[in-house]
Order: C-alpha cells, then structure tokens, then sequence
C-alpha cells in the first residue's frame, strides 16, 4: 500500500450528545429523557466520504448496545434515565486506516442554578481532530487534499 510519506491531514470534527427531559418519569420503563449522541464535521461537509461507519456503544442496560450506522448523519437517538459512559468507534472508508476510537460521558442532567430537571435541553460537546498521519493515496484521494 502506497503512503504518502511526511504528510498529515487534520480533520475537526464535533462528537457529544444532547438531551431532553420529558417533563416527567414516564410510567411503562422510568425513563426521563430523549437524548442524541454524534458525531459531526467541524464544518459542513459530507463526513460520509471518508467515514465509512460509526459505532456507538450504549450501557448494557439498552438492548442490542452496540448500534452501527452506517451512513451520515452519524447518531443514535433514544430515551432512557440514566447518565453513563459511551465508547464511540469510528471506521474510515480506507480500511487499512485504524479506527478511531472517542469517549462520551452521556449528560442529561444540567448543573448550574437551574433545577437538573429543567426544561432546557442540555448540550455537552467537545472538538476533535482526526488526524492521518502517512495516509494511504486512496485516504489522501477521499479526504480531498
Ligand atoms: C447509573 N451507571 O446507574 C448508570 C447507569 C444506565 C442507563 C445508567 C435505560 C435502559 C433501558 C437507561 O437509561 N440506562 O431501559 O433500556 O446511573
């Protein structure tokens, strides 16, 4: 496989999750909360052109915790009660690039003067940057640079 040796190329992109409180514990399975976690570009772009898939593994309390998607927009949306850990694993289209592998502390409780149970919808994201180091033609080709 050719790499393009002493080249690097950075990609930003946005990883976290957002959250809604339901307004009150729903009776069937206690849950409070419709949340989404991600990830995202940095800027505008289609991700999909060189993300092949990402993996998003939930607390082994959800069914089936492991949920790949396979195509943009990169999320998984779903209600629960519970703040837990998520590992975010993600594949690029040059299989022969490592996957990359992120940590989300899933928020859904606010902290601040406002009640943790408002009714404001909480945001906890944070920025990244991929970076490919000797990338392959092919990945250089994909990443467009
Ligand atoms: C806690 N360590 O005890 C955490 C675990 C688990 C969250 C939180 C729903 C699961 C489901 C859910 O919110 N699990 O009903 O599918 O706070």
């Amino acid at each position: 496989l050719t790499r393009v040796k002493g080249t690097s190329i950075v990609k930003p992109i946005i990883y976290g999750n957002t959250a809604k409180y339901f307004g009150q514990k729903r009776h069937e399975d206690g849950h409070t909360h419709k949340w989404c976690v991600y990830v995202r570009p940095y800027v505008s772009e289609d991700i999909g052109t060189w993300v092949k898939k990402v993996h998003f593994k939930l607390h082994d309390s959800y069914e089936s915790p492991t949920r790949v998607v396979q195509k943009p927009p990169f999320e998984v949306s779903e209600t629960g009660w519970g703040e837990f850990e998520l590992v975010i694993k993600i594949f690029f289209q040059d299989t022969s690039e490592r996957p990359v592998t992120l940590y989300h502390v899933l928020k859904l409780y606010s902290n601040g003067q406002d009640s943790e149970l408002s009714e404001k919808p909480v945001l906890s994201e944070f920025y990244e940057e991929i970076i490919f180091q000797d990338p392959s033609t092919f990945m250089k080709f994909i990443l467009n640079d």
